[in-house]
């Protein structure tokens, strides 16, 4: 029995706590504590970033609840989306049974962790009672006017037959297919998020207890700004437009206007392309190539002189160019360019020699624009050359404010606050995600499916042989009488964008099983989520729309005052890594070899005795060979070794290196406070004067243990554990105080080690869980250090005393003394020939 058999103790423990369902969260009087780690996609297997994601979820859900609240920690799947689609093309399978095999395949994983989740909540957003609640939702939000069609320029794949996300848009080509992907115009529906810009914004300031970065990283996003809203007049008016509005941000750069550029979508393009057929051509072709800003950064720029002319209010007039870097959904879709101040301006201008006009020049240095245009920073004062408001040297902030009045005042434009944040489009031209619940009525137009028929359920029986969008080809589903006139009518095909399955999630954790969206009781009682934990690499576009929805269905009455901001604090962990161990091959490209077919001590592969490079800290993937499995480690050497180790040796917001070496010295150490323990429970030794140092260790290992856990330090807190350990070992103090010390380790560890901290609690005779014993608190007459009074001798003879911590380090203890009056007086101005301290007993100064 004294053995550390990990598989018989977490087996145990597990079970008992199912029995005493212990993780089940249900409201109560005590003051609630929601823990949430960002769901995972059911990609196939978990991996040790999971574990660490979850453990470090764990450690706050245990402490929480040894520290009296009551705790919701709920888990769910984020199962809609493209990979279950790719699967099914590749394999022949469906997408529902391929996501639904791996969900049992990844819930199989996570419970021997020994996570404390309230598996009663579970639900994957494929359960067609999870997405028709979000259809009752989509309903309410188009009822509120926070849904909407509209036409829109979208990165369309021709082989895929579908439209792309910016993100899956890589160097001009779709992702999947590697298609050379076309702008089309689409009608497409759209969450009005950018209705909320400015809110959106405002509430960033309230969410102290985000890391500072991510808050930045979506004030960015939202990217507010304040600009100059300008018309040209057309010095000749064509198709009725005698103007041209432009939108600009740097209106103070005005003087270096060379020519101004349209979007190939702008009206007046459309117009001009009726009748002039090179015109049109231009315009179709750079319709080619991705819509997102990254692409048109990189993409060569190309115009089509339009042989307009617009007429300069400084005087002159600028030609009219149609460009491929303008979009039409930013600003008004036409711009004045630049080329001095602006980099795109300036390629642009370089290729169809425009003029280059200088408008500023830095105070120090004036400074020739070659091949890079000089922007200096807003706050930076430059010298103005010939400003039209008459400025002389400033910033150019206050240049930006000086001449939107100038504009105002002469009838030239109107100053606009404006954001880069555009609206969402959601729909997808895809099979594996909600249905939109709408109907296209040749009578009635768009009409949303009766609430009563909700869920839209997606049907089973589809191909995936020939591309594009299977709902499309599925008549008997797609067919369907009009909801309001009961004709003939067609079922909205697209689905919705799976970052809106992921948008409401923790709403619906707080009553997953409720036949509305939420049930405002248990939402009013849970919500907000206190601690969310998840990647950085979500820190824009999931907590964005996560931030928008909880607003939406606030507005539509789905969630109650106050849960505007979902996330109180959030956490965004760092990576687990691997070294990656690689040889070359005779023509020089990498070989990857596996941790356990390497020689660490001689650097070499085991079998050939090839010499091995190895690169550090990389991150894991299966090409490299370097990723650990968590099922592995488990079976090896049980999940309280997993988790103990993902908390260690890193902070938790940097990475922390997985090796084999230290997940063994790991497993040792808990060994060690098992074999610990075991004898603890059995020694028999009276009461002595060690027990005080003890009760005084005890007390600092509570304080610090609990302080990093509370500061997200976790790592301080295994460190601090480490240290309690050997004290604990190596203290001569009597059998029931080394007992009372065990016990408290046992607690301080349990967040940490649950199933190897019951198992000591137990053997200590604590009572009940672990868990459920209020966490300990820390005696504070004992974190007190001692002072005790250290006599002063010099020359052998005792001439003064000071008062110190017991355990004051020697160095400090010196400078007091040498500070002391009675010694500096004997020393006379010179140094003692020597300084002896016996720490904690006396101190010679010899003169
Ligand atoms: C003149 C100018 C001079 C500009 C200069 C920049 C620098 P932010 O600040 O990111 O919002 N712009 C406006 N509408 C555009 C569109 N539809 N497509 C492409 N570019 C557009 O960007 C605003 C700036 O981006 C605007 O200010 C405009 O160029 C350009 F030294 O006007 B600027
Ligand atoms: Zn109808």
């Amino acid at each position: 029995i004294s053995e550390y058999d990990t598989a018989r103790i977490e087996a145990k423990w597990q079970a008992a706590w199912d029995q005493a369902d212990l993780f089940r969260a249900t409201r109560s009087a005590a003051p609630k504590y929601y823990v949430l780690e960002m769901f995972p996609y059911p990609s196939g297997r978990i991996h040790i970033g999971h574990v660490r994601n979850y453990t470090m979820g764990d450690v706050i859900a245990r402490y929480k609840m040894s520290s009296g609240f009551n705790v919701l920690h709920p888990m769910g799947w984020d199962a809609f989306g493209m990979p279950a689609e790719n699967a099914a093309m590749a394999s022949g399978g469906h997408p529902k049974d391929w996501t639904y095999q791996n969900i049992d395949v990844m819930r199989g994983q996570m419970k021997p962790l020994g996570l404390s989740i309230d598996w009663s909540r579970e639900f994957a957003t494929c359960d067609p009672e999870y997405y028709g609640q979000q259809q009752a939702l989509f309903l309410d939000m188009l009822d509120a006017g926070l849904v909407y069609r509209k036409n829109a320029t979208v990165n369309w794949d021709p082989v895929d037959m579908t439209v792309l996300a910016n993100e899956q848009v890589e160097n001009g080509r779709g992702w999947r297919s590697g298609a050379e992907v076309e702008r089309r115009e689409l009608t497409q529906w759209f969450f009005k998020i950018s209705d909320m810009a400015e809110d959106l914004l405002d509430g960033l300031t309230s969410l102290k207890d985000w890391p500072e970065k991510v808050r930045l990283m979506q004030e960015n996003w939202i990217g507010k700004s304040r600009g100059l809203q300008m018309i040209f007049p057309m010095t000749t008016p064509v198709h009725g437009q005698d103007g041209i509005e432009v939108y600009t941000t740097r209106p103070d750069t005005l003087r270096g206007a060379s020519f101004i550029a349209i979007a190939p979508e702008h009206p007046l393009a459309k117009a001009l392309a009726e009748d002039n057929a090179d015109l049109a051509a231009f315009a179709a072709d750079v319709r080619k190539g991705g819509t997102t800003e990254e692409a048109l950064e990189k993409a060569e720029k190309r115009g089509f002189d339009t042989g307009l002319t617009v007429d300069n209010p400084l005087g002159g007039t600028l030609p009219v160019w149609i460009a491929n870097f303008v979009l039409m959904d930013y600003g008004t879709g036409a711009i004045f360019g630049c080329p001095a101040h602006d980099q795109r301006d300036l390629d642009f201008a370089r290729k169809y020699d425009l003029p280059v006009i200088d408008t500023f020049v830095a105070v120090q240095d004036g400074h020739p624009v070659t091949t890079e245009a000089f922007t200096p920073p807003k706050t930076e004062a430059v010298r103005w050359l010939d400003h039209p408001t008459g400025l002389d040297i400033t910033t150019g902030q206050a240049a930006i404010a000086a001449t939107i009045d100038w504009a105002e005042a002469k009838g030239l434009g109107t100053g606009k606050t404006q954001y880069r944040l555009r609206d969402w489009g959601l729909s997808r031209q895809r099979y594996w995600g909600c249905p939109i619940p709408v109907v296209h009525c040749d009578a009635c137009g768009v009409v949303p499916e009766k609430k009563e028929n909700l869920p839209v359920v997606l049907p089973d029986d589809v191909t995936f042989d020939v591309p594009g969008n299977p709902l499309d080809r599925h008549l008997s589903w797609r067919d369907t009488p009009c909801p309001n006139c009961g004709k003939p009518a067609r079922r909205e095909t697209d689905t919705m964008d799976t970052f809106v399955d992921s948008s409401w999630y923790y709403a619906r954790f707080t009553a997953p099983r409720a036949k509305t969206p939420t049930d405002l009781d248990d939402a009013a009682y849970w919500m907000n989520v206190d601690q969310y934990i998840g990647g950085v690499e979500h820190a824009i576009l999931h907590l964005l729309y996560s931030r928008f929805f909880a607003r939406a269905m606030g507005k539509t009455g789905h969630l109650p005052q106050g849960t505007e901001e979902p996330f109180k604090a959030l956490f965004t962990q760092g990576m687990v890594t691997h070294a990656i161990f690689q040889t070359r091959d005779d023509k020089g490209r990498p070989v990857y070899h596996l941790p356990e077919d390497v020689d660490l001590d001689s650097k070499t592969v085991r079998a050939t005795g090839e010499t091995i490079e190895i690169i550090p800290s990389a991150k894991m993937s299966k090409s490299k060979r370097n990723v650990v499995d968590p099922q592995d480690i488990i079976s090896s050497y049980g999940a309280d070794t997993a988790r103990w180790f993902v908390l260690s040796d890193s902070p938790p917001e940097r990475d922390v290196e997985w090796t084999a070496s230290g997940a063994e010295a790991t497993f040792k150490h808990l060994r060690r406070v098992h074999r610990l323990a075991t004898d603890i429970a059995r020694a028999d030794r009276a009461a002595n004067a060690a027990d005080t140092d003890l009760a005084r260790a005890t007390a600092r290992a509570i304080h610090e243990v609990t302080e990093g856990i509370e500061g997200f330090a976790f790592n301080k807190s295994v460190a601090k554990l480490y240290e309690f350990t050997n004290t604990l070992h190596k203290s001569d103090a009597g059998a029931q105080a080394r007992r009372d010390a065990m016990k408290i380790l046992a607690q301080l560890m349990a967040p940490m080690t649950p199933h190897l901290a019951e198992e000591i609690w137990s053997m200590m005779g604590g009572e009940g869980f672990v868990l459920n014993t209020p966490w300990p608190k820390a005696d504070p007459g004992l974190l007190v250090e001692d002072a005790i009074l250290l006599p002063i001798q010099i020359n052998g003879k005792k001439k003064s005393e000071l008062s110190v911590s017991k355990d004051m380090p020697n160095a400090e203890v010196e400078a007091l003394v040498l500070g002391d009056t009675i010694v500096q007086r004997a020393l006379n101005g010179g140094q003692p020939k020597k300084l002896i301290i016996v720490p904690g007993r006396i101190v010679n100064v010899v003169i």
